[in-house]
């Protein structure tokens, strides 16, 4: 009975541990280094839920995707690489052959420049694995000059990337000056 009542307060303890990356903020830059607003993910069942806030945007419609590198270098912000693509697919949530799992529908902003939008990236998540948000050093999410027309190659015409924020693996073990896990080496690397 003692035995039993361990593993389940063991089971919690993990689960806790792990709800860290269920939850995520990137705080979202525009290419003078002001920030703009916020991006917030929430890991489910059904894949990643996306809330997004921002101000200061030309009034219409804008492309937004995740891409693959955690870097956000203004003033072009290439240094965020292609949209996350994990399964080598097209470009485009119309294109036949699509979409990227980075690609998300447009958002808008309404005739003050602002957004208050609610999307889902479907398969995504916070977890680990393939399709993991936080897969390597993690991914960035980018806004677009124009909207996404959901078919061009590779990115839709969306115009240059004027809004981007980082994503980073392993945030909260970034900031502590803790020396890095010994036994992280020790793992055994399967190709
Ligand atoms: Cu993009
Ligand atoms: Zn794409």
């Amino acid at each position: 009975m003692r035995f039993i009542l361990l593993s389940i307060s063991l089971i919690t303890l993990a689960a806790c541990q792990g709800e860290n990356d269920t939850n995520r903020t990137v705080d979202m830059y525009n290419t003078s280094g002001d920030m703009v607003g916020t991006v917030e993910l929430a890991d489910s069942s059904d894949g990643v839920n996306v809330k997004i806030k921002l101000e200061g945007l030309e009034p219409g419609f804008h492309g937004i995707h995740v891409h693959e590198f955690p870097k956000c270098e203004p003033p072009s912000f290439e240094s965020a690489g292609n949209h996350f693509n994990p399964d080598g697919s097209e470009h485009g949530l119309m294109h036949p052959k699509g979409a990227h799992l980075g690609d998300l529908p447009n958002i808008e902003a309404d005739g003050g420049g602002l957004v208050d939008a609610e999307l889902m990236l479907p398969g995504a998540t916070l977890l680990d694995g393939k399709n993991s948000l936080l897969r390597g050093d993690g991914t960035s999410i980018v806004v677009h000059e124009v909207q996404d027309d959901g078919v061009s190659q590779p990115s839709g015409e969306s115009g240059a990337r004027i809004l981007c924020g980082e994503l980073k693996a392993n945030s909260e073990e970034n900031k502590g000056e803790s020396p890095t896990n010994p036994t992280e080496n020790n793992k055994e690397l399967k190709e």
